[in-house]
């Protein structure tokens, strides 16, 4: 199968492509590379050092013998899209390339504006591009767990039967997402669901949970092929953070009491899913939605996991919650979709979270403890995300 991964150089984007190409896949990667310059931009920058583009597909193809193409542009720029669609001619599209940092979003205007521009006009022109060039190719959109925000019912996989005064009818499941961000994926589920209604596009939309880890049995082959090890406090996710501040010897930083409950996945399922929802695609006119995270987890339950699994004593420090979220909530997640089309989920263990400490262990010296306190408040319109840096971006 043909298949182009959009954001194929991030942190779950590459190791996907690497995944799809190991099985067999003929795989091209695009990517603006705009994932680098957030990075410049919050003066912060990958725990585990990451080769450009151009070496990585290069070690890939030393190590494998097999190729990656790269294209290098940005879906917002709607001849580009147009250009990779019809060029590379995929079966199917990963869609990862956007601004995926809630605290990102809420940093100011200009950011909220950025990630909501940015992520729904790319999956637009996507769309179009498809619609227009072979409405065919199935579209695999990267959603997240977080458009749902925490409801006090359960949370189907993406549809809802609704009674309602005597009438039933089957609706997108009502979303009431917590950031600037989590929002613009609600706009593109929107925008896709039409899509798939409208144009006959088939579309699977994987609303993703936490991603936890660093390697895939692909990118550990070579050190060239890393991918990102995110710990900062705008683009560093809970169990990752938890993970660099215990080796770190820094105070585990729980916001609010971590009554807060979220899906969690292991990097691994995430590559697998992708494949699992690519080689086994929805049907055409069909928008079908999975959500992708294997088990659920306080935030004080992965401080507890992570310093009891750490050898030296580990402190936690409950830090005013500088986000507008539920402390404590009812939290029942249906997630069986991918399960039924054949994944085998690996589950939090002791093994992962050792080989995590040794990964942190090995690049501590890169860290910079001046970027593990959150700075970006949800409450205030304008957040200096790192003292002595201002943010600019639009
Ligand atoms: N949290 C802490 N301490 C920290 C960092 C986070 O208590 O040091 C808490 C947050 O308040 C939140 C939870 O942990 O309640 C998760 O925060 P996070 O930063 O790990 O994840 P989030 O902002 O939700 O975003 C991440 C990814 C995003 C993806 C989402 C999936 O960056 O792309 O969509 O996870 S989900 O959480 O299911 O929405």
């Amino acid at each position: 199968m043909r298949i182009l991964v959009l954001g194929g150089d991030g942190y779950l984007g590459w190791p996907t492509a690497l995944h799809l190409s190991d099985r067999g896949h003929d795989v091209a990667v695009a990517d603006s590379f705009v994932r680098r310059q957030y990075d410049h931009e919050l003066g912060v920058q990958s725990l585990v050092p990451i080769e450009p583009l151009h070496l990585r597909t290069r070690a890939w193809s030393e190590v494998s013998g097999r190729s990656i193409s790269a294209f290098v542009g940005d879906l917002t720029d709607a001849e580009f899209t147009y250009r990779i669609v019809r060029e590379f001619h995929p079966d199917t599209i990963v869609h990862y390339a956007e601004q995926r940092s809630a605290p990102y979003s809420e940093i100011d205007r200009k950011h909220a504006v950025y990630t909501q521009v940015n992520n729904v006009v790319g999956t637009l022109n996507l769309l179009y591009a498809i619609a227009e060039i072979d409405r065919d190719i199935h579209l695999v959109k990267l959603g997240t767990m977080g458009e749902y925000g925490t409801p006090d019912i359960d949370i189907e996989e993406g549809w809802l039967e609704v009674t309602h005064k005597g009438r039933s009818d089957r609706m997108l499941y009502p979303k009431r997402p917590g950031s600037f961000y989590h929002l613009s994926k609600v706009h593109d589920s929107h925008n896709i669901e039409f899509a798939c209604r409208t144009w006959g596009l088939r579309a699977t939309d994987l609303n993703q949970g936490i991603v936890y880890g660093q390697q895939t049995p692909q990118t550990a082959r070579d050190p060239r092929l890393a991918t990102r090890f995110d710990y900062d406090a705008i683009f560093g996710t809970v169990l990752n953070r938890f993970v660099v501040q215990a080796v770190l010897g820094q105070p585990l930083t729980v916001y609010g009491e971590g009554g807060q409950t979220r899906g969690v996945i292991d990097i691994r399922d995430t590559v697998e899913c992708i494949r699992l929802a690519s080689e086994q695609p929805a049907a055409p006119g069909e928008f079908r939605v999975f959500n992708q995270m294997t088990e659920s987890m306080s935030v004080a339950e992965i401080a507890k996991v992570i310093s009891s699994a750490y050898p030296q004593p580990v402190e936690i420090d409950y830090l005013d919650n500088p986000r507008v979220e539920a402390g404590n909530h009812y939290y029942k997640v249906v997630y069986t979709g991918l399960m039924d089309l054949g994944l085998e989920p690996h589950r939090l263990s002791d093994t992962l979270i050792t080989s995590l400490f040794a990964i942190a262990e090995r690049h501590k010296h890169r860290a910079d403890l001046g970027a593990l306190r959150p700075t970006v408040d949800w409450r205030r319109t304008a957040s200096t995300p790192r003292p002595g840096i201002s943010a600019s971006q639009e």
